[in-house]
């Protein structure tokens, strides 16, 4: 069968590459390095129903959360093989309670933070999961050696690069290296990433909300007017919003990405750790927020800040997150700061 000669995502990280010529390669060749883990945990997702994968690994990680046999399968992936790719000088994970070191005379210039696989609860139900990755560049090019918990502790204004992999009905790559928001399509018969979505735009209205609404009694009032607010009959103002609440950050965010939404957690009541929200700074909202940006959306803590603006004060600090299309981010911010 002829397939269409279509963009791998190696021809398109060299094409941008190409029209940067100060550029080293060094960048590329760390996402062609953490585009192999991708594939290797796709495919054992997809046979996660079928080999022994399913379940519980018995271990508990810093979150507290049971960790599942396809965490830590993802997890030690990405872990060894970017350990040894040359471009990275230090790690962090949502699956490990400190930095991660790289292998010696390895040391690169760039930083990663990831959550291997986010929405491991799903799992068991075979709903979507994904992969969520963050790159900075080390704070000084000057350093060689190890990279140091400093380098991993930056905004997410200074991200080189950001993306996430989500395995669903099929496997697709979504990153920024700066230059817009790019899909890529997974074709398991060639095993190659393939360009099926260029310059992914979020529509500047929401059709859908994102919110697990389970929570509602431990909000924020100016949360729950909002939400009471997106609720009511208003046809010409498009009210009300569709809710469509996954429980993966990657499943809800891409849903959202393309066909336009909003998706919050803002911080509750129901135990200490959600005071200041339940979702991750480095290797989640963050690398959300500077895909959102791109996209022409906004990301925001709901207090008053950017979420790409916040100086992280550790490696698994949690912050609220509202993202999404900029109309209705706009408007989740006048609830929340009382101009609404
Ligand atoms: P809740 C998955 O565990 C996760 O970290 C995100 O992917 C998801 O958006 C959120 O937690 C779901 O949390 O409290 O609604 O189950």
């Amino acid at each position: 069968m002829n397939r269409p000669l279509g963009v791998t995502v190696s021809r398109h990280i060299l094409d941008s590459q190409r029209m940067h010529p100060e550029a080293t390669g060094e960048l590329s060749g760390l996402l062609s390095e953490l585009i192999v883990a991708a594939k290797t945990i796709s495919a054992e997702v997809n046979m996660a129903g079928l080999a022994d994968v399913i379940g519980l690994s018995g271990k508990t990680n810093i979150q507290g959360e049971s960790v599942q046999k396809l965490d830590e399968f993802a997890n030690n992936t990405i872990k060894k093989r970017m350990a040894r790719c040359g471009y990275v000088c230090a790690m962090t994970s949502e699956e490990e309670d400190d930095i991660i070191p790289v292998a010696e005379c390895y040391e690169g210039k760039y930083t990663l933070a990831f959550d291997p696989l986010d929405g491991s609860t799903n799992i068991d139900v075979n709903a979507s999961i994904g992969t969520i990755f963050s790159i900075h560049r080390r704070r000084s090019s000057l350093t060689i050696g190890q990279g140091t918990i400093d380098d991993l502790l930056q905004k997410g204004t200074a991200q080189a690069a950001a993306g996430y992999i989500i395995y669903g009905s099929s496997t697709m790559l979504v990153f920024s290296t700066g230059e817009g928001v790019h899909g890529f399509t997974l074709d398991p018969s060639v095993g190659e990433f393939f360009l099926s979505h260029p310059n992914i735009q979020i529509p500047d209205r929401a059709k859908y909300f994102s919110i697990n609404e389970g929570n509602t009694a431990y909000w924020d009032e100016n949360i729950r007017r909002y939400i009471a607010y997106i609720k009511e009959v208003n046809k010409q103002d498009g009210r009300p919003l569709s809710g469509r609440y996954i429980g993966t950050l990657v499943a809800d965010f891409h849903r959202n990405l393309i066909s336009g939404g909003i998706f919050l957690y803002p911080k509750d009541s129901k135990d200490a750790n959600k005071l200041s929200g339940k979702l991750r700074l480095l290797y989640e909202a963050s690398p959300f927020a500077y895909l959102i940006e791109q996209a022409g959306g906004r990301a925001i803590t709901g207090d008053g800040r950017n979420i790409l603006d916040i100086e992280p004060e550790s490696l698994h600090q949690r912050v609220p997150l509202i993202i999404g299309s900029k109309y209705d981010v706009d408007m989740v911010e006048d609830f929340l700061l009382g101009r609404r």
